[in-house]
């Protein structure tokens, strides 16, 4: 049986957190076995605010070598960079003339970082998930494995799919232009929250340092971290309760990275106590942490492998992306290319 096709991508916008690797990344290591998978780096997201221009290119090669050492095998995924698929940028432009404004004045993602960037806010910022329907729509994904906050994109890329090109411009009948994606809700997907506000995503653009832990932070400072978390004033630790988000959370974390589950972490943490919890926290995620960041190093040390592998993930990409294309120029009348 022909394996489904997912495609999935990290911003390059800071150093990958424990958030972007156990609610995503990890859910892709398993999906490679029963999935053909192309995984990206969108780092022509990552400029739809502003942006370092050194930092943006060394954490777009530091996120690539961050997918391989959480485990996304090269010889089984293909790994690209975005921007060097000059066909997120085209079919993106081929979108934006039939999306209606509105649908992207709608979107909350816009409407929430549009605050943050004052008067400044960029088109890009506006045309992200149509840059986003690009992505998706370019690799005909069966699959796209969305968290809550991007459900919304997804849903608007199958509007613009199916209302917008496939109803409209479907001229060969055959098949559609375009392929209508399907979200893939994981059921194990962690959503890990603040270190500081257990209400609040854990996220890189959050300024405060210390509300994450960076996959790549040494043990000291993750247990400086994990020492200096928010907590209540309760004695034992519990899930779902929705006055103790911290504990809700550093016990989810617990249990996913000792990889005891739910049930047996609840028992040993029930009644412990959070200066006897921390340092245990501390330890796992430091060992969950270690064989991940050896393999980044060497990744990192010896880059001539890591630009191999994504030259051959580019080759890959390239090959799926040109074919969609040429169906979407040929769908709305942009003949001259053959
Ligand atoms: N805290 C989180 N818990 C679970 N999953 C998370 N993801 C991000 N944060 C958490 C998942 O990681 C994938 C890639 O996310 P992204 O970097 O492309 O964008 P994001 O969701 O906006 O991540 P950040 O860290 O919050 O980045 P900034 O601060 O730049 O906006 C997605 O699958 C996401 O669900």
């Amino acid at each position: 049986m022909e394996r489904k096709r997912v495609l999935s991508g990290v911003q390059p916008t800071g150093a990958l957190h424990l958030g972007n690797w156990l609610g995503a990344i990890r859910n892709w290591v398993d999906l490679q076995i029963s999935h053909e998978t192309f995984f990206c780096v969108v780092d022509l997201h990552a400029i739809t605010v502003p942006h370092d221009p050194a930092v943006l290119s060394e954490n777009t090669l530091s996120t690539a070598a961050l997918y391989i050492a959480c485990g996304i095998d090269p010889k089984v995924s293909s790994i690209f960079i975005q921007s060097q698929i000059a066909a997120h940028s085209e079919l993106c432009w081929l979108l934006n003339c039939v999306t209606p404004l509105n649908w992207l004045e709608r979107m909350i993602q816009f409407k929430e970082k549009a605050v943050k960037q004052g008067d400044n806010v960029s088109v890009g910022l506006l045309d992200y998930p149509v840059l986003m329907a690009a992505d998706i729509l370019l690799y005909d994904s069966d699959l796209v494995p969305v968290g809550e906050d991007q459900k919304q994109h997804l849903e608007l890329a199958r509007d613009i799919a199916q209302q917008r090109i496939n109803s409209r411009y479907n001229n060969t009948k055959d098949r559609p232009v375009l392929k209508i994606p399907k979200p893939l809700i994981i059921k194990e997907g962690a959503k890990v929250m603040s270190l500081t506000d257990g209400r609040k995503k854990m996220s890189k653009s959050d300024p405060n340092e210390g509300s994450r832990i960076g996959l790549l932070d040494p043990p000291e400072l993750i247990t400086k971290k994990i020492k200096r978390a928010k907590t209540d004033q309760y004695i034992g630790l519990e899930f779902d309760n929705p006055d103790r988000p911290e504990a809700d959370n550093l016990l989810t974390i617990y249990s996913i990275l000792s990889g005891l589950g739910k049930e047996e972490s609840t028992n040993q943490c029930k009644e412990m106590g959070w200066g006897k919890f921390k340092p245990l926290l501390g330890d796992v995620t430091v060992s969950a942490l270690e064989p991940i960041q050896a393999k980044y190093k060497d990744l990192m040390q010896e880059r001539t492998e890591l630009r191999k592998i994504l030259q051959a993930g580019k080759s890959d990409a390239e090959e799926v992306a040109q074919a969609t294309l040429k169906r979407v120029h040929s769908a709305l009348g942009l003949t001259c290319r053959e």
